[in-house]
């Protein structure tokens, strides 16, 4: 993850504010001086800061509580919406099958132009476009070989002429030809090296002008800080700067202050460069990258799944009635494993729930959606009867249900242990204990470890 620091820093912020008993305008004046710090102490602009957390305090304390919403989950949206708000408004780069679109790379010397074009050429490759690259550089020693050998791997094709002087007349003869190849995707990079600045702007005039790109794109260096604002605007004012991409966010603890700056301008960042390698590109979308950076998850999409899911799951409500009472059968569990297995992957679920999604890896939530592809097979090979009543399996049933549905003795045992804990857990819901995060995340650690804890340990 890309801002470590800054997203521990803000998680731990909100974190201090859930386990407050309550929120009231000292603990919301306290998050708010946190998020300032952490904020600062990534480079953001102190007035852009002020006002960014200004607006966070006045809707705390002045907004109403959605129906349904407790406070601390309120304010935790209201954080969630302004930090997106403040990385500016979504903006993707749309291609059109079949058609040419060209893109012009501007940027200072070494902010990561060309490693930018070959990450993009490589990404839209992938999506199954026909890409091809311009070198427009005369500038750099060996710039066209560096771009030829970056996409080497990828059999994307370049075009460029080493021994040429005139960038101009190169990157026009460049995207003729691609076009008239119908290459869907024109990457042009350009010089960033010039005696002068006002040469290296007055060239990229002179280039667009030539090629007429479809959109300009300004590369950033993310280690400038909030100073990107400044280089943000020179070249906005050269050139019709369309979007931005903004690289290095891998190397730095200023980059808050790097993408806070350029928003503030006005252009869209439309991707962020995370590493040195062609793949290490992402699609900048501000909601999901705050989501990312606070560890917990899109709340919104979370709560339309889970409605989504439960409007297409088999549950009557009297069956709801039954689970509350702590009579719930086998058949209730493979049910509800079936509805999840509508809402996606658990990982990706996982994900969207908050706090869980950070302390989960990756690698035991697949272990989980294994495990859980198991239990519905052995569930397959129960009885009616037996779905209804698990206490009906004796361990020779269970031998004959392992050896059925191909799996071990010990796995059918493990489905029922968590039937047992799943049915503790519930009634402990219905006594009115909600659970909180804490809890559903370790269950969902247990399940996805396979080893869930035996029921006789916890207090139901
Ligand atoms: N860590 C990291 N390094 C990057 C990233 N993007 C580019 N670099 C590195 O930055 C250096 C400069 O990258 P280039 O792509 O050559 O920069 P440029 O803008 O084309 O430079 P000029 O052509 O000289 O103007 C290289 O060492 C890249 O590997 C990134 O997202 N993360
Ligand atoms: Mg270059």
């Amino acid at each position: 993850m890309v801002l470590d620091k800054l997203g521990r820093a803000l998680h731990g912020a909100l974190q201090k504010l859930t386990r407050a008993t309550h929120v009231d305008e000292r603990a919301i004046k306290e998050l708010v001086r946190e998020v300032q710090r952490a904020l600062l102490q990534a480079d953001v602009n102190v007035e852009l800061v002020l006002g960014l957390t200004k607006r966070i305090e006045k809707r705390a304390l002045g907004e109403k509580l959605p129906p349904g919403m407790g406070r601390k989950e309120h304010v935790i949206k209201i954080v969630y919406e302004e930090l997106s708000a403040f990385l500016g408004k979504p903006a993707e780069l749309r291609l059109q099958p079949g058609k040419s679109t060209v893109l012009l790379m501007v940027g200072l010397q070494g902010s990561g132009k060309t490693t930018s074009v070959a990450k993009l050429a490589a990404h839209f490759k992938k999506r199954g476009f026909k890409v091809g690259i311009v070198c427009a550089d005369t500038f750099r020693p060996g710039a066209y070989e560096q771009i030829k050998q970056l996409v080497e791997q990828s059999g994307i094709k370049v075009f460029g002429d080493p021994r040429a002087k005139d960038p101009i007349k190169l990157a026009k003869e460049g995207v003729e030809k691609l076009k008239r190849e119908n290459t869907e995707l024109i990457l042009v990079d350009s010089a960033g090296r010039h005696r002068k600045e006002e040469a290296l702007m007055e060239e990229m005039r002179q280039i667009a002008d030539a090629v007429k790109p479809d959109e300009v794109i300004l590369v950033l260096d993310a280690t400038l800080g909030q100073q990107a604002r400044e280089q943000a605007a020179a070249f906005k004012k050269a050139t019709d700067v369309g979007s931005i991409l903004v690289t290095k966010l891998d190397g730095t603890a200023k980059g808050g202050g790097a993408l806070s700056a350029v928003a503030a301008t006005g252009a869209p960042i439309k991707f962020v460069g995370t590493g040195e390698h062609i793949d290490d590109l992402e699609t900048f979308v501000p909601e999901r990258f705050v989501a990312r950076l606070l560890g917990m998850g899109d709340i919104e999409t979370l709560l339309r799944k889970i409605r989504e899911a439960t409007e297409t799951e088999k549950l009557k409500p009297t069956d709801v009635k039954a689970i509350m009472a702590g009579k719930l059968t086998l058949r209730d569990v493979y049910d509800q494993l079936e509805a999840m297995s509508k809402m996606g992957p658990l990982s990706k679920l996982m994900q969207l729930i908050p706090g869980v999604g950070v302390s989960v890896p990756e690698e035991q939530m697949r272990v989980g959606e294994k495990k859980l592809k198991r239990f519905k097979v052995i569930m397959q090979s129960m009885t009616k009867e037996e779905l209804e009543n698990p206490k009906l399996l004796n361990s020779s049933r269970i031998r004959r249900i392992a050896r059925g549905s191909g799996t071990t003795e010990a796995e059918v045992k493990e489905l029922l242990k968590q039937y047992e804990f799943m049915k503790r857990f519930i009634k402990t819901f219905a006594k009115g204990r909600t659970p909180r995060f804490g809890p559903w995340g370790k269950l969902v650690k247990e399940m996805s470890k396979g080893t869930m804890p035996s029921p006789g340990k916890r207090e139901g």
